[in-house]
């Protein structure tokens, strides 16, 4: 696990508190020159250090030209220059205190601090579906966690209820837990840092959590760890430089999020495609040496989708690389990055500004100007043999003699208090405590011995009648959703249950003979990456005839995606084969059940039945 650096909410004494603002010369603007009179250009003020905190703000790490384009840019980089958020975990605390004593109601929090800023604490106002109730994401590095944080997020959320309070494992192989009140946050935040863990600069404009190899120090055909390496990117970007405590303001203000991405072996469980930043694990052609080739700017969104374009850069696989290739394009970004239009202010297109060789000379001067013997060669040629991508449910042989890793379906990745517990009793029975959660929002128990798995798999949390499975359907088993309409308020339809529930009904209806992987994602942002799947399922609007009027109405429905792919052979679907599917039994179902046969090779169960 990552090193720890607990909070505390005393700032500690130190000698950088000299000067707390300062201010910058504005672009004048048609606007700005009436205001003053005519002429000239106007100052721009901003804090410098946080005097509550002894941090430093995260604008005062920006470049002039940067500070410049934000206060001309997009609305939040406004509000970000005006109230850093880097610092915001303090008004957590008091906001908190003062909710405790009865002084003020969440509404009478200010709503940039609700609805913006806390985000840098993690804490995501669910203004929409959950008003005054907060989802607080953390940072889980490679995605590993361990018994005691379970039963510590069991204990977070069980207060608000079996429907609000629970635990959703992300797309990022990371955890959420929702219902969070204000009132309760700094415990939680306490807890989390004695535990190691953080939900700081979790989300808005951060670095979002490092994704690794599930299989990390386990896997015989692993060719790089990748835990160390995410630790200390994470541990990069999460840890202030200066007051050693948690959230780094350096990275605090970025034009947008950023998500990381390291490889271990060939099958790319990180999905290093679709990462601003991905790891490739590649050893070095004439040496030998193991390392990364770079890719750089896939992402997905409203506007866009892009598949990470090769950089041409390829760095060794150690700590001091891997950070130091991560910092420079993070600098980079920072300071040159778009904050004009938030659809165009990702990574690609500030590549794509440069064109990918400049960017590459870019980043090799930079990480030069570290002085820290670090070398970027050229991209190193990838292997040619086949390879198959390998499954992560189920009971697989380790590279340790007589151990075996043990996947577990969750589906859709959301976890009641109970099955949290329950995780945590089994991880203590059979893999030392020791959980790690993968980008398909499933988990699996490590290390257990051989001669345990037979009673591992009759445990009743994961018998064939519990929502926890040890060997699914390939339907069920396969399942990734986004959060949707419970509670994301950008979401168009509602996600997980209907996931659950039409994969269920799939399984019923026919039979696939290998993995089919269903995503489901409740609006265009993908976060439930559908352009990755074999099938995704888009949320999006639809009409169908209702019986009664006999006219036509609008209905919950969706865009049908076919086609993605995953692992070296990556390939997104970016045109939908379906649309404006009605969400019903009666439409989606005889929908995917023809994709299923025509594209899958599934065969009806009846049929099979009847063969058989
Ligand atoms: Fe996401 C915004 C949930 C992974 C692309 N995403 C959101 C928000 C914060 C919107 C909001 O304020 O409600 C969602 C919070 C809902 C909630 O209550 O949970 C949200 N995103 C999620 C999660 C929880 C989906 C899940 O169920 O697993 C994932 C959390 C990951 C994490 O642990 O940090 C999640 N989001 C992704 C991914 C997948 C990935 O990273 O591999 C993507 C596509 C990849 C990417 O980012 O390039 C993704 N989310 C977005 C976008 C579009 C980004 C853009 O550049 O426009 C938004 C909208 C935005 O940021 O403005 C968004
Ligand atoms: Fe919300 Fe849309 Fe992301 Fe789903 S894809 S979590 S609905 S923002």
């Amino acid at each position: 696990l990552a090193t720890g650096h607990a909070f505390s909410p005393v700032p500690p004494v130190s000698s950088y508190n000299h000067r707390s603002t300062t201010t910058i010369r504005r672009p004048s603007t048609a606007k700005d020159e009436a205001a003053e009179g005519g002429g000239g250009a106007s100052m721009v003020a901003y804090a410098t250090v946080d005097a509550r905190t002894g941090k430093t703000t995260g604008t005062s790490h920006l470049s002039p030209d940067a500070i410049e384009r934000a206060s001309v840019g997009n609305p939040i980089e406004k509000i970000k220059l005006a109230k850093d958020g880097t610092s915001a975990f303090v008004d957590v605390y008091e906001y908190a205190a003062r909710l405790r004593r009865g002084e003020m109601t969440w509404e009478e929090v200010e709503s940039s601090d609700m609805n913006s800023r806390l985000k840098y604490a993690g804490m995501l106002h669910r203004e929409k579906r959950t008003p005054g109730r907060f989802m607080m994401r953390l940072r889980v590095p490679n995605g590993v966690v361990c018994s005691d944080h379970m039963r510590f997020y069991a204990d977070c959320v069980e207060k608000y209820g079996e429907g609000d309070g629970v635990v959703d494992i992300t797309t990022r192989q990371n955890v959420q837990l929702r219902g969070i009140g204000i009132e309760d946050a700094p415990d939680i935040i306490d807890g989390l840092h004695a535990r190691n863990q953080t939900s700081f600069q979790s989300a808005l404009d951060n670095v979002r959590n490092v994704v690794g190899s599930p299989l990390a120090g386990i896997d015989d055909m692993e060719m790089v760890d990748t835990r160390e390496l995410c630790n200390a990117v994470n541990d990069l970007v999460s840890l202030d430089p200066i007051t050693r405590t948690r959230g780094n303001p350096t990275w605090g203000n970025l034009p947008r999020k950023f998500n990381v991405a390291i490889s271990g072996s060939r099958d790319d469980y990180a999905h290093t495609h679709i990462n601003d930043v991905g790891l490739v694990p590649t050893p070095h052609a004439v040496t030998g040496e193991m390392g990364f080739n770079v890719v750089l700017g896939g992402y997905m969104s409203i506007k866009r989708v892009a598949e990470s374009v090769p950089s041409n850069m390829w760095i060794s696989a150690n700590r001091e690389s891997v950070v130091s290739l991560t910092e420079a394009i993070l600098r980079i970004f920072r300071d040159e990055g778009g904050r004009g239009d938030r659809q165009k202010a990702r990574l690609m297109w500030l590549v794509e500004r440069y064109g990918v060789e400049e960017f590459k000379n870019a980043v090799v001067r930079e990480v030069e100007s570290y002085d820290r013997g670090v070398t970027i060669q050229d991209a190193q040629p990838g292997p040619i043999e086949p390879f198959v991508r390998r499954e992560l449910l189920g009971v697989h042989k380790q590279k340790q003699v007589g151990k075996s890793r043990v996947g577990i379906l969750v589906p859709a990745g959301r976890l009641s208090a109970t099955e949290c517990r329950q995780i945590a009793d089994l991880a203590d029975e059979y893999s030392a405590g020791e959980i790690r959660l993968t980008v398909e929002q499933n988990i699996i128990l490590p290390n257990v011995d051989d001669d345990k798995v037979a009673a591992l798999l009759k445990e009743d949390a994961v018998s064939m009648d519990k929502r926890l499975k040890v060997n699914p359907g390939f339907i069920e088993g396969n399942l990734v959703s986004c959060t949707g309409a419970q509670f994301c308020g950008l979401a168009l339809i509602e996600t997980k249950s209907q996931a659950e529930a039409v994969a269920k009904k799939l399984e019923k209806l026919v039979t696939v003979d290998r993995p089919i992987r269903i995503h489901w994602t409740g609006c265009p942002n993908s976060c439930g990456q559908v352009q990755a799947a074999d099938i995704g399922i888009m949320g999006g609007p639809a009409r169908k005839l209702d019986k009664e009027t006999g006219k036509m109405m609008a209905v919950p429905g969706c865009k049908i995606f076919v086609g993605g792919r995953i692992g070296e052979d990556a390939h997104l679907s970016l045109e939908p084969l379906k649309s404006g599917i009605p969400l019903d039994d009666d439409s989606l179902i005889p929908e995917l059940v023809t994709i299923l046969k025509n594209q899958f090779g599934a065969v009806d169960k009846k049929l099979c039945a009847s063969v058989t």
